[in-house]
């Protein structure tokens, strides 16, 4: 029971550090930062989507303020950890408790998967997580920056399985910033572009709208896209080369490379590897 207790306060501590400096997990607590939550949650569903477990994964602006993230993947495991807490709980309260399942749960990983999800809890008033799995629909929720408000418990029963998790996100760290529905598309749109055959939908429960992208060939439609007719293909480019990492590609008619890198949020080695292995796979 004592050590139960320590290391419930640790638990406690870890959560608070992220609140007391943000920026040391999210960059920073402007517009940038609040959507960086949803990307921390986004990431997750997709690395499931790409280990091959659901192809589905729907974000929604509430009309309370709250995003809300929904896969159709196997479903966060339900069952109870080591320490006698329900795994969603040590998931969503210990900082980087999704290394751990890295390495067990994940061939592929786009992302810091798991490593995130604390820390949008810690960030936010209040989030729900819901899971289907084994037949049964789990739900746990947390509020004031992650202390568990209901335990894990069944509340019905379904034959589909996924993982949702809504969460909105503390005024007192991000003042009353509200999501952006463009904001969220776009990165939405090119998650969807990277992952062919994953479908992406975003929904506007205030102003009514959706969006909903999916491409069986993503970059020949993403480059498409950025160059809006202009007469640059792809497979020259890829094909063409053994890619050199360490090559600037930035002079290919249209600035293909800059815009992949500027697209991607991420570095360019890392984009045309994604490229290469779907091309050479
Ligand atoms: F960010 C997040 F953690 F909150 C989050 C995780 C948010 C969302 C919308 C989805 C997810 C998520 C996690 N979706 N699917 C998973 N899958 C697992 O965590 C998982 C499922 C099954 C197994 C297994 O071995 O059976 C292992 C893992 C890691």
């Amino acid at each position: 029971m004592a050590e139960y207790n320590e290391k419930s306060i640790k638990i406690l501590e870890g959560l608070e550090a992220v609140r007391k400096r943000p920026g040391m997990y999210i960059g920073s607590t402007d517009k940038r930062g609040l959507h960086h939550l949803v990307w921390e949650i986004v990431d997750n569903a997709i690395d499931e989507a790409i280990n091959g477990y659901g192809k589905k994964i729907t974000v929604t602006l509430t009309k309370v303020g709250s995003v809300r993230v929904s896969d159709e993947g196997r479903g966060v495991p339900i069952g109870k950890h080591s320490s006698g807490k329900s795994t969603p709980e040590v998931i969503y309260t210990v900082l980087h408790a999704g290394g751990k399942f890295e390495t067990d749960g994940y061939k592929v990983s786009g992302g810091l998967h798991g490593v995130g999800s604390s820390v949008v809890n810690a960030l936010s008033k209040w989030m729900k997580v819901t899971i289907c799995r084994e037949g049964k629909i789990c739900e746990i929720s947390f509020k004031n920056g992650g202390h568990v408000d209901k335990e894990l418990k069944q509340i019905g029963t379904t034959k589909q399985t996924g993982t949702t998790v809504e969460f909105f996100p503390d005024e007192e760290i991000f003042g009353n910033a509200r999501f952006s529905y463009t904001t969220i598309c776009e990165r939405m749109q090119e998650s969807a572009f990277l992952i062919n055959g994953l479908t992406m939908e975003v929904i506007d429960e205030e102003d009514d709208k959706h969006n909903t992208y999916c491409y069986d060939n993503g970059l020949v439609s993403f480059v498409e896209y950025v160059n809006e007719g202009k007469d640059v293909s792809l497979k020259d480019y890829v094909v063409d080369e053994h890619i050199d990492y360490s090559n600037k590609v930035s002079n290919l008619g249209y600035n293909i490379g800059n815009t992949i890198e500027k697209f991607m949020n991420g570095g360019i080695k890392k984009t045309l590897r994604i490229i290469s292995a779907l091309f050479y796979e």
